[in-house]
């Protein structure tokens, strides 16, 4: 059988509403013209309570693709699942659908309206022509929680089938940031293919002597470099082994480095606008540019006179700008911070600050070094009415 794998739809996802609605649907149309089954390892929903409109949008999707002819079936339902339909389109939550356990999620109200079955904690078996596929879903879970779970659950293959283990969770080998995250050799034994969702960048590996897949997400979200590969979905063939990586036409992502030395907002400008220029002349429709800018900023400025909002606004509708100045230092604020940090380490307080200003302050404009600077800061740090402050303040400097 050919079963394509198809994940992280987010539907409903707010920043790029349109696309997500626009690529599930295209992945899914596509999926059920290459494949016999579909298989969705989580996030069908970018949210757990999507609005009225988001499930409708995702209802006439999954109608729609229900309807087409499938001459594979679901037979066999096992675990405390209920399957409404015999579509073989087999879907597990994710975590962005996680509700607490036991209450019903959406993706889980599309399998009680009969539109795809819910896999979580169970196992589907579907047939075609005497072949069998078996799929196991565990839905997305808190990290800490599953290999605790797979080991209570104790997923098991079915004999005679071919076993795909489908979840929704992070990898340490592929993201070695957690020592929460499982690893590959904490997946269930015994599987012919492993099949994750979650992470939504495409990856490929061997776990147990078998494929491992992560098909990525099919619209853009966390903007990560990395994201900015094709989106589509896999289709792998059970006789041959073999898996193609199906693209689906996806909003383009282009980062690049700008690097600028003593920076005037001229610069930061035009350098943005070469490379905003040069990644919409590249043809994609509205493409997503990041650009990460670092360097210095040249004395007298500082991070907010670059005209990042201005350069944003001019580009709408012609390219969705993302700029990170976090690597941009202004020279000028770092010595203002490192002066400030060293009072700090030398026990200076504000107030002392405060009165070295006020004194350097009063010695520029002139007045005699015999004022009591502390009695001054005193008076003009006070709570008393302004006038009254000017009115001693004044008296104190020798105005009348
Ligand atoms: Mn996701």
């Amino acid at each position: 059988m050919k079963i394509a794998i198809v994940s992280d739809m987010h539907i409903g996802y707010e920043r790029f509403y349109d696309d997500a609605l626009k690529q599930a649907s295209e992945a899914l149309e596509r999926a059920c013209e290459l494949a016999d089954m579909i298989i969705i390892p989580g996030d069908v929903f970018d949210k757990r309570a999507p609005k009225p409109e988001v499930i409708a949008s995702a209802i006439n999707i999954f109608r729609n693709i229900s309807r087409k002819h499938w001459s594979a079936r679901l037979s066999d339902l096992r675990g405390d699942r209920k399957a409404y339909t015999d579509v073989p389109i087999i879907a597990i939550s994710g975590t962005h659908e996680r509700t607490a356990a036991g209450k019903d999620n959406p993706l889980n109200l599309l399998a009680l309206a009969g539109l795809l079955v819910d896999v979580s904690e169970s196992t589907a078996i579907v047939e075609k022509d005497g072949e069998q596929v078996a799929v196991y879903g565990l839905g997305g879970l808190s990290e800490e929680r599953v290999l605790e779970k797979i080991k209570e659950l104790n997923p098991s293959p079915v004999s005679g089938a071919f076993n795909i283990f489908m979840f929704h969770q992070s990898v340490y080998e592929i993201l070695p940031f957690s020592d929460m995250f499982i690893h590959y050799d904490d997946l269930p034994k015994g599987f012919d293919l492993y099949v994750d969702g979650h992470i939504h960048s495409r990856v490929e590996a061997v776990v147990h002597g078998s494929p491992f897949i992560i098909p990525g997400s099919t619209v853009l979200t966390q903007l990560k470099d990395g994201e900015q590969a094709p989106k589509g979905f896999v289709v792998f063939d059970t006789v041959t082994r073999s898996r193609t990586f199906v693209e689906i036409d996806s909003r383009a992502m282009y980062a690049e480095t700008l690097e600028l030395n003593d920076a005037e907002p001229a610069m930061l400008l035009k350098g943005c606008e070469d490379i905003i220029e040069r990644s919409i002349a590249r043809g994609k429709p509205d493409p997503i540019v990041r650009i990460k800018v670092i360097g210095s900023i040249a004395d007298g400025f500082s991070k907010t006179d670059m005209p990042i909002q201005s350069l944003i606004m001019r580009y709408a509708g012609r390219a969705v700008i993302e700029i990170d100045q976090t690597r941009l230092v202004s020279e000028e604020t770092e010595r203002r911070t490192d002066e400030i940090r060293n009072l700090k380490s030398g026990g200076a307080t504000v107030k002392e600050m405060g009165l070295a200003m006020l004194a350097d302050k009063l010695k520029s404009e002139g007045f005699p070094e015999l004022i009591d600077v502390s009695e001054l800061f005193m008076v003009l740090s006070s709570q008393t009415k302004k006038d009254k402050v000017i009115e001693e303040a004044a008296a104190m400097l020798g105005a009348s």
